[in-house]
């Protein structure tokens, strides 16, 4: 069983196991209506190599944040609050006293790729047939969508879930130790009950593996509407380029104020855009579901919040096996702005350990 991780872990070692963020090995960008899906390699049945915490020794919840990064975004700076000479570590304190240790607040990832690292006090286990933790965020779904036949949906904007199991032991999520949870859309875009809805209103409903976004600090906060409209700008690497505009809710800097430098470049894998305005008129926006396997996509209380470890996949795409993960990175996943709502951002309120808390909730068929 040992010799059959080594063989999977080494082999996504080479080709660049990536996860989104800073991490992703750059590679080839592709972009897709669909993709294989992996159900030709089986999931695999590895052990843990130690002996786990009993119950009873573990805490169910977040204890350590490694890394927090978000995106430029309407929330960012707000949520958790920069305070001026805030350094990372202070913002990473930050992060731990709104969601750590069950504490239930808020945090904000900014627009796309904008990230979080997040750390336990034990290792949580990969259990076979189960699902193993539940990402917290704030999605809910709207009660008042214009199109009454419309798939769940209100404000669900999806972030990525990636796993890493500390297979050297040394306290740390290595490079090649990081995998991505293959949600819905990585292995279906077409098959989200609102793909062609999205499409016809002109979004772009491919997934894009090794999308790389880059966000400029702006030299002043907006003075005019012209300055507001052309806010921060950011270009990708399929080409587009564009503007994140100020909001008037909104009148905190979105560029996190902490960081030093005037750009940030985040990569990762992008998920088809969700936003719809229902409305037809600018004022009612539905941010519709995807089936499973993402952050703050799902009401807490959802079966869809929990995630199985046998989800995760390499760099390849190529399940992995993994008896257990250490870390856990999410990042947001749509790349979208949504009229007066803005941009679509991930929020998280905390990670539980599913099998700490009792809790058996089977995994997909
Ligand atoms: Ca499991
Ligand atoms: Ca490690
Ligand atoms: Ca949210």
């Amino acid at each position: 069983m040992e010799l059959k991780l080594e063989k999977i872990i080494g082999k996504a070692a080479r080709t660049g196991a990536v996860c989104g963020a800073v991490f992703l090995v750059a590679g080839m960008a592709s972009c897709s209506g669909d993709v294989p899906g992996y159900d030709d390699v089986p999931p695999g049945t590895g052990q843990p190599e130690e002996p786990l915490p009993q119950p009873g020794e573990a805490t169910a919840y977040v204890t350590q944040v490694l890394d927090y990064l978000p995106a430029a975004g309407q929330f960012t700076n707000t949520m958790p609050e920069y305070e001026e000479g805030d350094t990372q570590e202070d913002m990473n304190r930050k992060v731990l006293e709104a969601i750590g240790n069950n504490n239930r607040g808020l945090v904000s990832l900014g627009g796309f790729g904008g990230y979080v690292t997040l750390g336990f006090d034990h290792t949580i286990e990969n259990k076979p047939g189960l699902r193993d933790f539940r990402v917290l965020g704030n999605a809910f779904y709207s009660a008042a969508n214009p199109d009454t036949g419309a798939p769940e949906g209100g404000s669900c904007e999806p972030g990525i879930i990636c796993v890493a199991y500390d297979r050297n032991k040394n306290g740390r999520p290595d490079e090649d130790e990081w995998y991505e949870i293959a949600g819905s859309a990585h292995e279906a875009p077409a098959q989200e009950p609102w793909y062609g809805l999205a499409r016809e209103y002109g979004n772009d409903v491919s997934l894009c593996a090794g999308y790389e976004i880059t966000y400029h600090r702006p030299e002043h906060e907006p003075a005019t509407e012209e300055e507001r409209e052309q806010y921060i700008r950011w270009e990708d690497n399929q080409g587009n380029a564009g503007y994140l505009q100020k909001n008037a809710y909104h009148g905190q800097p979105y560029f996190p104020q902490w960081v030093e430098g005037d750009e940030l470049t985040f990569r990762g894998t992008r998920l088809p855009q969700n936003g719809v305005d229902e409305s037809g008129l600018g004022n009612y926006y539905i941010l519709y579901k995807f089936r499973y396997g993402y952050a703050d996509n799902e009401t807490n209380m959802g079966e869809e919040a929990s995630i199985d470890i046998d989800w995760a996949v390499d760099g390849n795409g190529q399940k992995v096996s993994l008896p257990s993960v250490d870390f856990i990175r999410i990042y947001t996943g749509v790349h979208q702005s949504n009229g007066w709502l803005g941009e679509c951002s991930t929020e998280v309120m905390g990670v539980e350990d599913l099998h700490v808390l009792g809790e058996e909730i089977p995994t997909r068929e």
